[in-house]
């Protein structure tokens, strides 16, 4: 039977690979008969994709707090308008990035209250959580190698920061999947993006066929 009304985000640092592998899991839910609404954050929405320019611009200067309720205004918008009424009529929702990108990267990258941004989380999506999420675990390094490689060189506003700032967010991301071993798969993103794609597929299928 097709998989339906499940949220299922991706989650990792700068060049992880979750672009790569919301694309193959989209053709293997659609292969089996799902219907997918794949979406990206920040975006999703008219305000959404605006506010990611000014989130990602090198231009834009920003205060961390700033920031943070930027993000959260981007998911709130994008939960009322897109992902509720998509999980209503049974879509499968793959949301690359989401709640815990506010934890790790303003929490854990930036230093702000953890408190505070699991509040905002929850300002923007009520008792809205994901079914799976999915964090590819890779040394920043190596992510931003790749993102650099593709971008060829054009860094946006968080790909200019320094080492220690990608490392916090790693040691946050994993410590967020510690504490909820139910709803994360961590999987090692240092290996080809089929062999990443093949133990998604089998999560996705344990959990909800
Ligand atoms: N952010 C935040 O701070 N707080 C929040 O609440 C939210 C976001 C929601 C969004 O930028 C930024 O916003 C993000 C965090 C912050 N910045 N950082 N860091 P984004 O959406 O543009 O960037 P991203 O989310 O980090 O995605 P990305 O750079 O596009 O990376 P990706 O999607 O994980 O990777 P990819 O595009 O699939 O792959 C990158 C390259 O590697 C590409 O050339 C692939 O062909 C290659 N690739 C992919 N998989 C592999 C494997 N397995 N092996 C080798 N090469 C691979």
């Amino acid at each position: 039977m097709a998989i339906a009304g499940k949220l299922i985000t991706l989650e990792g640092g700068e060049g992880a690979g979750k672009s790569t592998q919301l694309a193959l899991l989209t053709q293997q839910l659609e292969a089996h008969g799902s219907k997918v609404l794949k979406l990206r954050e920040p975006g999703g929405t008219l305000l959404g994709e605006r506010l990611r320019e000014v989130l990602k611009s090198p231009q834009s200067k920003l205060e961390p707090t700033t920031e943070a309720c930027l993000f959260a205004a981007c998911r709130a918008q994008l939960v009322g308008e897109v992902i509720r009424p998509a999980l209503a009529q049974g879509s499968v929702v793959l949301c690359d990035r989401f709640i815990d990108s506010t934890v790790a990267y303003q929490a854990g990258g930036r230093g702000l209250d953890r408190t505070l941004m699991e509040a905002l989380n929850r300002l923007a999506c009520g008792s809205l959580r994901p079914d799976l999420t999915v964090l590819l675990d890779l040394d920043p390094a190596q992510g931003l190698g790749r993102a650099s490689v593709r971008d060829q060189g054009q860094p946006d506003r968080f790909e200019v920061l320094q080492d220690g700032f990608h490392q916090r967010v790693r040691d946050f991301y994993h410590n967020l999947a510690r504490e909820e071993p139910q709803r994360f798969l961590v999987l090692n993103a240092h290996q080809p993006p089929e062999k990443v794609a093949q133990q998604i597929w089998h999560e996705v299928q344990r959990r909800f066929s």
